[in-house]
């Protein structure tokens, strides 16, 4: 095509190419999600349905974007970390962010009566993106661990919150200004003393997030065959080794799960 003369507004654009050797994490968040939980009745304090769907639709952007290592999912907000060396969209930090934003957009939207059922959808949801980078697998170990140290946190706080509220018969005020200033061990004890609740029996789901990284799996299939020598077809069976991506819902704070998974982070160098 010949250039036309408005070609030169292409130079406007700015380079936004993530700097090499890092890993390019893109956190998401659902926006005012307090309202949208409240409008969609939502459960307190968790809704397996909301949190099934944010998870599916993890899944799915993992399945669109390959370079994808892991991800980590809590409440109304997903990190997806790309791999180093990624040079998927030229490490462009808009074109990655935009993908994986409207990836999971679209299919929470999608996918929303596989959860939901017959309860509608009232309004499209929307969802922010920020694209940060990380060097070393320290940074990177440490954003994942500060993201599951706000889930088991917050988590907590909520369980207390809202059996004070739901089970104990206290206002929302009366609760806030009672757990005011306690620490995790106060909240484990009102809940054991007060409400018979071991947090630690609590789902895991709950308490620690969402962890999805790929896994290879061995699968066995069936697969008719006829050799040219053969008059029969025959029935053998092929074992094929594929990648899928599993769920885990486990601590990512300590040493066990990262040596369990040595092929999620690369070596730093
Ligand atoms: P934002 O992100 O600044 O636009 O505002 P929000 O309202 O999305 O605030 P954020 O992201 O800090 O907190 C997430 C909200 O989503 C929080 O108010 C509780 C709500 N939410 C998330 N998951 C659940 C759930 O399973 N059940 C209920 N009831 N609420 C949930
Ligand atoms: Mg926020
Ligand atoms: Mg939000
Ligand atoms: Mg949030
Ligand atoms: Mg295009």
């Amino acid at each position: 095509m010949a250039k036309s003369k408005f070609e030169y507004v292409r130079n406007f654009e700015t380079d936004d190419s993530c700097l090499r050797n890092c890993y390019i994490v893109v956190r998401l968040d659902g926006r005012n999600f307090h309202k949208f939980a409240e409008h969609h009745t939502f459960l307190k304090p968790n809704d397996g349905r909301a949190l099934g769907l944010m998870t599916h639709s993890a899944r799915c952007v993992m399945a669109e974007l390959e370079d994808v290592v892991i991800a980590y999912g809590q409440s109304d907000e997903f990190s997806f970390v790309f791999k180093k060396t990624s040079t998927l969209f030229k490490r462009r930090a808009s074109k990655l962010m935009t993908h994986v934003v409207s990836q999971f957009s679209s299919s929470y939207v999608f996918y929303w009566r596989e959860f939901f059922g017959d309860q509608p959808l009232l309004y499209p949801p929307g969802f922010d993106g920020r694209v940060v980078l990380y060097p070393s697998n320290r940074n990177l170990r440490d954003y994942l661990s500060w993201r599951q140290a706000d889930c088991i946190f917050t988590n907590l706080y909520n369980t207390v919150f809202w059996a004070l509220v739901q089970k104990g018969g206290l206002t929302s005020a009366v609760s806030v200004v009672l757990l005011k200033g306690t620490l995790a061990a106060d909240k484990n004890e009102i809940l054991f003393s007060e409400f018979n609740v071991n947090y630690n029996n609590e789902s895991a789901v709950h308490r620690k997030g969402t962890i999805l990284i790929w896994e290879r799996q061995e699968e066995t299939v069936k697969k008719r065959t006829k050799s040219p020598r053969e008059e029969k077809e025959t029935d053998a069976t092929v074992t094929r080794s594929r990648r899928r991506v599993q769920e885990h819902h486990c601590d990512i704070i300590g040493e066990q799960f990262w040596q369990e998974h040595p092929d999620i982070l690369e070596q730093d160098g």
